[in-house]
């Protein structure tokens, strides 16, 4: 006999939801309002006017009510009989849960859940009948319900208040350093019905491999059955396929196909990145009963981890070329990241490589991005270096946290394994760290922490799931058992700089790779002042200090100023002033750490976004706008770079190659007054040889007066300054310029700004011309009668007064007394 076996239907469970109070200290009532799936209560608020925008001012504090109250999503599934016909099992599939929550079908429980990081798949079949039923979510509050777990299995150190660790929900939805807490509470990835017959695609596991110009994919796939039927499953690829048959009841496959020639995927600032659809069919019979397709790119990657004399390298090699890494951390692009779609992170991302970055770090304090994020990532060769999700603190290694974090992992290497982009999973962020110096170990006294996941756990069901991918268990992490922020070995994470030291004493390290290091800055001037309506605004004003979330935040970006720029009194000035030494900062680092390559073969800057407007590490701020640090990182990773160092009592000249053609010619060293006068020169003759850098030490100069002088160094068709004396303690005049306008069509402007006086750090600040206005560049010094040309883009109209109007064009040279 033989059955009859349909397709897999998915009927989308999207509309007619409305969500309502159920119980703690609602301050909306009862009342029941429309809920938007995918999305989070706050929206649902938002939208019916019942609550202010979170972001803005102290709405955080009026808001937290939202976090501490049970909130039940109700809708109606309206059941005909042709949805009930051909297929013998249906299941409710929501791909996320956020966090807490009981699943009802017509008032019965289906389902316990508690945890954000994973899908649920709940069967009813049986349970449906034509007709109307009602479906219910109900979420507990996830702060009452995180409290009582920690009770449960018990106290363990961690940085914040909450124990965000005792529940398995985004640590950062109960505020960071940077983020707002929301406590959020919804279905926030989709939801739909699945019915099938007989049986469907359980997971599917690809993996693509270069092999000489040809390539090998291999899909593996567990299926579920409600039949013991034979099946067949069709892989295909770039126009080769293979079919497999699957006898009657086996639960896996397994499909490996050939291909003769492919085109080789490489990472963003070395070559193209072409990517391949993978196509899984699974038939019965003739018929296609479900499907599933993933994207591929050939590529081999590793990390090498080969001690040397210096200690430990974590140097990345793709396709045999070794890489270095221009990085950034990624954190969720929103507090409520369901409003985050393609679009979005398509423009992060771009913002990303366009300030020539090759990797993104998504930190373990936040959540598995969506599909949409990698797809951007394999898109753009930004390569993706995934934490798995636990961040700065000790995590017990008892149930319910053990079965779910197996769950969540095992379900997210399944789900990311095939990526080109994927280069590396973390067991953790600073967890490592902070067992060997953050005191934890008197707390705990004997209770697991989490070795057991970042030693045991998580590197097991790599190998068995994606042995391709390369894994460490942590970050910061010395591959050979030292230390894990050792300088001398493996990753480490630079923080006494930010902290304590000033950011010159970047410069006192040689790491062998910097997963994070960064500088705070402000947002926008747009930004800041359409989140903050305090009367007057001032770096203390009380807006301001609830979106600054940085211990000692304010008293760490003024005492970080002091040494190179005078404070300034007015707010737009401290505003500009706090920006400058943010990009200043990270410039002297990254400059420093490329001038080492390959001894420092990577630098992660913390951090790209933000989820709110907020002062923080950021280089794009929580609306999306450029801060002038995106500029600093475009400057210092640009493909070919010139710094000058210092050395002992002399100087050097780096210069990093990264293209592909070797480079040879002279460099022409300059001393010069701040009037433009050439005071000395010297021309000597390098070659930086492809993807290398060249360090070359300089004749020693002798500046007449240090606070009046500069040394230029030229080579490589760009340039770098040398500054003997600090902003403040020079004789930067000020600055004198004049701006032309050209218009460029659709595409924006040409701004020419020619300088008469020597321009330190010519940046301009377009958002206060047009809020949605960009420029293409900033940060750029110009001697007297040099001029630059800026692209700026998104404004209508522009002239050269909007450039001049008082605070847009800006230099450091106003940060500075007049001599
Ligand atoms: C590191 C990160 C984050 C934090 C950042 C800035 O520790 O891992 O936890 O936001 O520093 O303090």
């Amino acid at each position: 006999m033989s059955t009859v076996i349909h397709p897999l239907r998915a009927l989308p469970l999207d509309t007619g939801w409305t969500v309502r109070a159920a119980g703690g200290p609602s301050a909306v009532g009862d009342v029941e309002v429309p809920a938007t799936v995918p999305g989070v209560v706050h929206l649902d608020l938002l939208a019916a006017g019942l609550i202010p925008d979170p972001y803005l001012d102290d709405n955080e504090s009026a808001l937290a009510w939202i976090g501490l109250v049970d909130w039940t999503y109700r809708t109606e599934l309206a059941v005909t009989a042709e949805l009930l016909a051909g297929a013998d099992r249906h299941e409710l599939v929501f791909d996320g849960l956020d966090t807490v929550a009981t699943v009802s079908l017509d008032g019965a429980p289906l389902a316990e859940v508690a945890n954000q990081h994973r899908s649920y798949r709940i069967d009813v079949t049986g349970l449906l009948t034509v007709g109307r039923h009602t479906l219910t979510v109900a979420f507990r509050s996830p702060i009452r319900y995180a409290n009582a777990q920690a009770l449960v299995l018990g106290a363990r150190p961690r940085p914040y208040p909450l124990p965000y660790d005792a529940i398995r929900k985004s640590a950062c939805s109960f505020g960071w350093d940077w983020g707002i807490a929301t406590y959020a509470s919804g279905i926030w990835r989709a939801a739909r019905l699945e019915s099938w017959t007989g049986a469907r695609l359980a997971e599917v596991r690809v993996a693509a491999r270069p092999d000489g110009d040809g390539g090998v994919v291999t899909a593996s796939v567990s299926l579920a059955r409600t039949a013991d039927v034979p099946l067949s499953l069709r892989v295909a690829v770039a126009g080769a396929e293979q079919t497999v048959e699957v006898p009657a009841g086996a639960a896996d496959a397994e499909v490996e196909v050939t291909l003769g020639a492919v085109e080789r995927w490489w990472p963003a600032g070395y070559g193209d990145q072409p990517l391949y659809d993978v196509d899984v069919e699974l038939r019965a019979d003739a018929a296609v009963i479900d499907t599933a397709t993933r994207r591929v790119g050939f590529r081999t990657l590793r990390w090498d981890t080969e001690s040397d004399a210096d200690g430990t390298p974590f140097q990345l090699v793709v396709n045999d070329v070794p890489v270095f890494v221009k990085g950034v951390n990624w954190i969720p692009d929103d507090a409520f990241p369901s409003r985050v779609g393609p679009d979005r992170y398509r423009r992060r991302l771009e913002q990303a490589r366009s300030a020539h970055l090759n990797l993104i770090r998504v930190w373990g304090g936040g959540i598995y991005e969506s599909e949409d994020f990698y797809d951007a990532c394999d898109e753009l060769g930004l390569l993706t270096w995934q934490d798995f999700l636990f961040a700065c603190a000790a995590y017990s290694e008892d149930e319910p946290l053990r079965g779910e974090i197996e769950a969540e992992a095992r379900e997210n290497i399944a789900r990311l394994g095939h990526r080109a982009s994927l280069a590396l999973l973390t067991g953790n962020n600073e967890n490592l760290w902070g067992y060997e110096d953050w005191g934890w170990q008197r707390m705990l006294d004997g209770k697991s922490w989490g070795a057991y996941y970042y030693h045991e756990l998580l590197p097991a069901l790599v190998a068995e799931i994606a042995p391709h991918v390369p894994y460490a268990p942590g970050s910061p992490f010395s591959p050979g058992g030292q230390h894990p922020n050792d300088e001398r070995h493996g990753t480490m994470h630079l923080w006494e700089q930010w902290n304590r030291l000033d950011w010159p004493t970047y410069r006192d390290q040689t790491p062998r790779f910097v997963a994070e290091f960064g500088w705070q800055g402000p947002p926008t001037w747009t930004t800041l002042t359409s989140s903050i309506h305090d009367e007057p605004l001032t770096p203390e004003s009380p807006g301001m200090i609830v979106h600054q979330k940085a211990l000692d935040g304010n008293v760490k970006l003024a005492s970080g100023l002091l040494g190179h720029y005078r404070v300034p009194e007015d707010m737009e000035t401290w505003h500009w002033a706090m920006q400058l030494n943010q990009a200043n900062a990270v410039s002297c680092a990254l400059d420093w750490f490329r001038a080492h390559a390959p001894h420092t073969s990577g630098a992660v800057v913390w951090q790209l976004n933000d989820c709110w407007p907020v002062t923080s590490w950021a280089a794009v701020d929580g609306e999306g706008r450029e801060k002038p640090l995106l500029f600093a990182i475009r400057n210092a990773f640009a493909p070919r770079a010139v710094s000058v160092q210092p050395a002992g009592d002399g100087l050097f000249a780096a210069l990093t190659n990264d293209t592909g053609e070797a480079w040879s010619g002279d460099i022409v060293v300059r001393r010069m007054g701040f009037d433009g006068a050439e005071r000395e020169r010297r021309v000597l003759v390098g070659e930086a040889p492809a993807r290398g850098t060249l360090r070359v030490d300089l004749p020693p100069v002798a500046p007449d007066d240090v606070a009046d002088e500069v040394l230029v160094v030229e080579a490589l068709g760009t340039s770098a300054v040398w500054w003997f004396a600090e902003p403040r303690d020079s004789a930067l005049p000020p600055a004198q310029f004049a701006a032309e306008v050209v218009p460029r069509g659709d595409d924006g402007f040409d701004v020419t700004i020619t300088a008469t006086t020597l321009v330190r750090d010519l940046t301009l600040l377009v958002d206060k011309i047009a809020p949605d206005a960009v420029v293409d560049g900033g940060l750029v010094t110009l001697l007297p009668g040099a001029s630059h040309t800026f692209r700026v883009r998104g404004v209508v109209e522009l002239a050269a007064a909007d450039v001049l109007r008082p605070g847009v064009a800006r230099s450091a040279n106003e940060l500075v007394a007049a001599r």
